[in-house]
């Protein structure tokens, strides 16, 4: 399963996941054996590869002829596609979509080869050892389209609230032909047809056609409460009035911004309430079925939680479309995690991030669930040299999104430098696991600082990550550390202390449920896993789990 909806109806599409490919290890030593195994997946869920990390190989056929486009939601880490034994394309990124046109294929079967690698290495800045696992497979869906000579490759709605709905529309599109191509593109809004305009493309050439402003004056509103979705649709037509491409995505209209100390959404104070969650699953590694990728909403929503940060990478669209249905507002990060200066010196870094962001906000800027996009996940945010990088990065966002607001989940306590650059604040604080200080005090002392001696006073301050560990069933009367009873008391001190902080928009809890964290990270991270989930591996509620519940559910979506 690709997306929650139907993408297409005039384009031939075809999912090439959810079903048997071959797939084998391939080392300087030869191939490994030959076994069939289910797309999307991670080899770490298959029996003889549980910890293998290298190069392999995944393999199946398909029928189709013409131009054809295929479409990776996700390959782990980097892939090498060949067609026909031909490379194709090449892909690094577990966390983003990537795609390739072949022009005029002869019709029958054809063979493709992914070539997944999840090694680590000085050609790869963002995927290094960390935290959370870097999975090896094809972790996310893979789709095959039949084009004809002229198609949309995306098309991006930015809702307007200007008393009542307004909205902007941009269609990028693709003539591949070398011939001039004229037809007509229309828009329909579920179902109904709202626009028209004649287009006019040149041999090869892509073109953003963008409709100005227009009034959606029956529209109703998205919100976590009433999360009201619509179906966008645009067709393109040839010159005898024949549809001929199309492209459907789902839309909500709500407007988010930022103004003193809150973040608006659609006017309303947005409260908050929050877990961070890696896409880990003892099944199925990184790659969730839609059912699993459901229940972890469910037990969010038991929870209490509003939202989801998508820590510390772009996630599955499934996921999102989820999200989108359901009313959980999204934060949604770029890739990186604590990379230090000397990390992001590495010369891949830069353009790793730029095509990291620049696909995810690409493929995801419809969902009207992403209230804020993140980037650079505690890095080096406290030296002149980390600065130019955070400063480029939020330039691009604001170049390829000029609504949402922007941020950085910040460690560098009372040295970061960067927060003239993001509408929003944010800070990760560990009191009561990483050192002693008393939350409130700790919490009041950071904020206090932020509001005087930086350039982030009077802007949305937000706790993007706190929490605790503790190992699911170790319960103890001593409540030491890593015990059920002393991570249920750490995030009731926590929680207690973010709602009662004066000029904070909300929290997210270090983490929903605990994950698999690489090798070299076994001496901090018992079982070598990251413990500080509310819920274990395999979502089994820890003592924290029913009082995270009831503080949550004390609190409604807005401020005061
Ligand atoms: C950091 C980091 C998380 C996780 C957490 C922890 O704040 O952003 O990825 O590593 O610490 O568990 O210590």
């Amino acid at each position: 399963m690709i997306r929650a909806f139907e993408t297409h109806k005039i384009r031939r599409t075809k999912e090439l996941s959810s079903c048997l490919w071959k797939f084998h290890t391939v080392t300087e030593e030869g191939d490994g054996q030959s076994i069939s195994v289910a797309v999307p997946g991670c080899w770490e869920t298959y029996p003889e590869t549980v910890n293998y990390r290298g190069k392999g190989s995944y393999s199946r056929e398909f029928e189709a002829g013409g131009n054809i486009r295929l479409e990776f939601k996700g390959v782990s880490h980097t892939a090498t596609v060949r067609v026909d034994g031909q490379q194709v394309a090449t892909h690094y990124n577990a966390y983003t979509p990537f795609d390739v046109v072949m022009k005029d294929m002869k019709p029958g079967t054809h063979g493709l080869e992914v070539e997944a690698d999840n090694a680590f290495g000085p050609d790869s800045a963002l995927h290094v050892p960390n935290d959370y696992q870097s999975y090896g497979g094809i972790s996310r869906g893979v789709i095959l389209e039949e084009l004809g000579d002229i198609y949309i490759s995306w098309m991006h709605f930015t809702p307007l609230w200007k008393g009542s709905w307004q909205g902007t529309v941009q269609i990028n599109l693709c003539n591949l032909t070398d011939r001039p191509y004229i037809g007509t593109l229309k828009l329909s809004l579920d179902g109904k047809e709202f626009y028209a305009c004649p287009v006019q493309l040149e041999g090869g050439e892509t073109r953003v056609v963008e409709t100005g402003e227009l009034s959606f004056e029956q529209a109703k509103s998205w919100s976590p409460e009433e999360p009201v979705l619509c179906m966008l649709g645009a067709v393109i037509c040839d010159a005898g009035g024949t549809p001929v491409d199309d492209l459907i995505d789902r839309i909500g209209f709500r407007e988010v911004r930022v103004e003193g100390k809150d973040i608006l959404l659609s006017g309303k104070k947005l409260f908050i309430k929050g877990f961070c969650r890696h896409e880990d699953h003892p099944q199925f590694g990184c790659a969730l079925p839609f059912e699993a990728m459901q229940y972890d909403l469910m037990v969010a929503k038991d929870l209490g939680a509003n939202s989801i940060r998508t820590s510390h990478y772009p996630n599955d669209e499934l996921f999102l479309d989820l999200c989108d249905e359901q009313g959980i507002l999204v934060w949604e990060e770029n890739h990186a995690r604590g990379l230090s200066e000397e990390n992001m010196r590495n010369p891949h870094f830069e353009q790793q991030c730029e095509d990291c962001i620049r696909e995810m906000i690409t493929a995801h800027y419809n969902h009207p669930s992403i209230y804020i996009w993140g980037i650079l996940n505690e890095c080096a945010s406290h030296t002149e040299y980390g600065k130019s990088c955070y400063t480029a990065q939020y330039d691009l966002i604001r170049k390829l999104d000029p609504y949402r607001p922007r941020s950085s989940a910040s460690c560098q306590f009372k040295t970061d430098i960067c927060f003239g650059l993001p509408e929003v604040v944010s800070y990760n604080i560990y009191p009561k696991w990483y050192h002693d200080t008393p939350v409130k005090e700790y919490l009041e002392d950071l904020y206090q600082w932020v509001q005087t001696d930086t350039e982030g006073k009077g802007k949305p301050f937000l706790i993007t990550e706190t929490g605790a560990g503790a190992i699911y069933g170790y319960r103890t009367p001593a409540k030491v550390k890593w015990s059920e009873e002393y991570q249920a008391e750490a995030l009731k001190q926590q929680i207690t202390a973010v709602f009662e902080q004066e000029g904070c928009s909300g929290i997210y809890i270090w983490q929903f449920c605990d994950v698999r964290v690489c090798d070299s990270w076994f001496s901090i991270r018992p079982r070598t896993m990251n413990n500080k989930g509310i819920v274990d591996e395999y979502r089994r509620p820890k003592l924290s789990y029913e009082v995270v519940k009831s503080l949550y559910k004390s609190k409604g979506n807005y401020r005061e």
